[in-house]
């Protein structure tokens, strides 16, 4: 592949490609090529044979999806998960404590989180996974690229620009925690605010700091909940309460989805649903597999 006359971002990937020690990683790298690639006569081959590399790798990690491998990361993920993110000392784990409850090391010396941590918190009734990985530089691409939501912590806007070159590949959506507003004066807060919503129009931000009210810790749940595409829905039994815990789905996700994660293959036994809730026409309506579900639906089947 000549990658001389290619965009910056083009030539970034392919030597990233070259350096990649997983098919993930290679596949987030093709992809940017991909997109950078100019679409015109002469780079027609070129952009074929990148299509085909994307595909056999495409392919090859669903082969090993079906043999059970896990990824590179070692971590299971989880419905929703979110990553934390930024440069050291941040305040990316003590986040972490206020969000999971959990102790990780918090120190004032830069890259104490050496290895990945895994927690949960919830947000009303819906679990969400948290990871407080290591800093840039030395973070886990794996993460970063491949995960839901990314939160990245600053405390300088300096910070900003400085970690694009971390997160330009990212697939995940971002929420950019602005932290320690305890150690900033109005004014300074003022004029970073000014900045966020001039320069860094791209990012939802958040100011954030150690001692949040409970309110404040809320909000943050909230937004970071609200950047997953997912819906709530509960299963119940025939004449008693619907579950406590919901299951999470892809939004659009039909009955037959749901019926399959509970079960693989349950739903060609199934004889009857009913559902209540945001989709139904009335409670208790007789549904048929392809029903499309909605956030707080509830459904009842039985089965043959
Ligand atoms: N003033 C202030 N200091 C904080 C805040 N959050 C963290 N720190 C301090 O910043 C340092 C680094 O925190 P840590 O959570 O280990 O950062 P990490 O390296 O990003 O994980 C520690 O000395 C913390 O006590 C905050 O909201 N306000
Ligand atoms: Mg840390």
């Amino acid at each position: 592949m000549a990658s001389t006359n290619q965009s910056p971002f083009y030539q970034r990937a392919e030597e990233e490609f070259h350096k990649a020690t997983t098919d993930e990683e290679r596949i987030s790298c093709l992809e940017i090529m991909i997109k950078e690639c100019p679409k015109h006569k002469s780079s027609e081959n070129m952009l074929k044979n990148l299509t085909n590399r994307l595909k056999k790798l495409n392919q090859s990690i669903e082969k090993q999806k079906k043999a059970g491998k896990s990824s590179k990361t070692g971590v299971k993920k989880a419905d929703m998960q979110c990553v934390l993110t930024g440069f050291p000392n941040t305040g990316k784990s003590t986040i972490f404590k206020i969000l999971t409850g959990l102790n990780p090391k918090i120190s004032p010396h830069p890259f104490t989180t050496h290895q990945p941590q895994l927690g949960t918190f919830k947000f009303e009734d819906a679990p969400i996974q948290i990871i407080d990985a290591p800093a840039f530089p030395s973070h886990d691409k794996n993460f970063t690229n491949g995960t839901d939501t990314l939160l990245f912590v600053v405390d300088e806007l300096s910070q900003i620009p400085k970690a694009e070159e971390f997160l330009y590949r990212t697939k995940a959506k971002i929420i950019l925690i602005f932290n320690k507003e305890d150690i900033l004066s109005e004014n300074e807060k003022r004029k970073i605010k000014a900045t966020l919503d001039s320069k860094y129009k791209k990012y939802n931000y958040h100011f954030f700091s150690q001692k949040p009210s409970i309110e404040e810790l809320n909000n943050l749940k909230k937004e970071i909940f609200q950047t997953f595409p997912i819906i709530r829905v509960y299963t119940k039994e025939p004449k008693k309460e619907a579950s406590k815990e919901p299951m999470i789905l892809k939004v659009g996700s039909t009955f037959k989805d749901a019926a399959e994660k509970i079960l693989k293959g349950i739903s060609k036994k199934i004889k009857r649903a009913r559902i209540w809730g945001p989709s139904s026409r009335f409670g208790g309506q007789i549904i048929g597999l392809e029903h499309i579900l909605k956030d707080k639906d509830v459904i009842e089947f039985q089965t043959r």
